[in-house]
């Protein structure tokens, strides 16, 4: 009986691994209304989706309604602006037209160089305690601007925000630096929080002051708890003990 609790013991621990290990945050762009979305404010706009998520953005909104030459109100001709849309061809006429139904943030990189560079997005809080996280989102060159200097590099920036700490930690630079306009990039990594853990946000910028050539899609921001190796050796002591519970009732029943 006393295997059989240490089992049951070890089964437990076993599952209270197996919860914390899983996605914290997932954002896929699809739950937003543009018509909700306050059109045309010139920074510190936001917007919130049926899923629950939010965005903050110092970015300019822009109505993704098929107005995309220099000079008409909701083209997104304009640096430093922000729409979610499924075709980057709908906002800017020098974007790629990629027909679909799969709505992703689009972004004409802002060209200023303030530091850090104004926020193209970023998440609302998320709860976390201290450890190792992994993140993953999807990366498509928009440009690029036959007008632009060619293979013009543009940077994105993750970073997220550590209690207590009013400067962004960043955790991963992207450099794009292809002159064509073709796949989507997947982009992934891991980083730690430290104790205590807390709140942290996920956000994105463009560290590049270049206008032609940092226009960017962005899709399945993703953010995941990496079990500890201690957390692996409890799942592994407990496979070994339920192991060790089946050969001893095996025993029992050739006896
Ligand atoms: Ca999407
Ligand atoms: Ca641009």
């Amino acid at each position: 009986m006393k295997l059989l609790a240490a089992a049951a013991m070890a089964g437990g621990l076993l599952m209270a691994g197996a919860a914390n290990a899983g996605t914290l945050f997932f954002e896929d762009f699809s739950g937003y209304a543009p018509a909700t979305i306050a059109h045309g404010a010139t920074g510190q706009d936001a917007a919130t989706s049926t899923s629950g998520n939010s965005i903050t953005t110092d970015y300019s909104y822009r109505v993704p309604n098929g107005q995309n030459h220099y000079g008409q109100a909701d083209s997104m001709y304009d640096e430093g602006t922000w729409t979610i849309a499924t075709n980057p061809i709908d906002v800017h006429d020098l974007w790629i037209d990629k027909p679909g139904s799969d709505p992703f943030l689009l972004l004409n990189g802002a060209t200023n160089d303030a530091n850090p560079p104004p926020t193209a997005w970023e998440s609302q809080g998320i709860a976390v305690g201290p450890g190792k996280y992994s993140y993953s989102y999807d990366l498509l060159n928009l440009c690029c601007n036959a007008a632009g200097p060619p293979g013009t590099p543009s940077y994105l920036q993750l970073w997220y925000f550590a209690p207590g700490n009013p400067n962004p930690i960043n955790i991963d630079s992207v450099v794009q630096t292809s002159s064509a306009a073709n796949g989507w990039d997947h982009v992934s990594g891991t980083f730690i929080v430290g104790q205590p853990g807390g709140v942290i946000r996920l956000g994105l910028a463009d560290n590049s002051n270049v206008a032609s050539g940092n226009d960017f899609g962005v899709d399945n921001i993703s953010l995941a708890s990496v079990p500890e190796p201690s957390a692996w050796a409890l799942m592994i002591l407990g496979f070994g003990g339920m192991g060790a519970l089946l050969r001893r009732q095996r025993r029992a029943v050739a006896a």
